[in-house]
């Protein structure tokens, strides 16, 4: 399968990895739009968050809990963060393959005027 984050989860492109269990993989983002700017991915692959199913749910809860850990482990919890998922085009996503992006370590701007 033609997909990065596949490849990024099989070790076949390099990355920055900072969080890995079973089911997830968490690294830094390429471009980061922020002092800390991590994807959480599942290993498994899903293109949307249009894709995910019921049987998902409990996948769904391990990146969320992914997130909390590494926002913990960067000392940012407190002042806080984002966590952000873009759907398709005109959501944003460029990478097919479901990702969490956990940006911090800054102010961040409003999203919503
Ligand atoms: P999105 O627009 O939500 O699909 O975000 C995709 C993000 O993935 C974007 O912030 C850049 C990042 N990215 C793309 N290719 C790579 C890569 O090969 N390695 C890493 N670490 N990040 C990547």
């Amino acid at each position: 399968m033609d997909c990065i984050f596949c490849k990024i989860v099989e070790g076949s492109i390099p990355s920055k990895k900072v969080f890995e269990n079973e089911h997830v993989l968490a690294f830094e983002d390429i471009q980061p739009a922020a002092p800390v700017h991590i994807l959480i991915i599942p290993k498994k692959h899903i293109p949307t968050m249009n894709d995910v199913g019921k049987e998902d749910a409990a996948l769904i809860a391990e990146l969320f809990a992914a997130a909390r850990h590494i926002a913990a482990e960067r000392g940012i919890s407190e002042d806080g963060y984002r966590l952000v998922n873009n759907v398709n085009r005109d959501g944003g996503q460029v990478v097919y393959h479901l990702h969490i992006h956990l940006l911090g370590g800054k102010k961040l701007g409003a999203l919503l005027a």
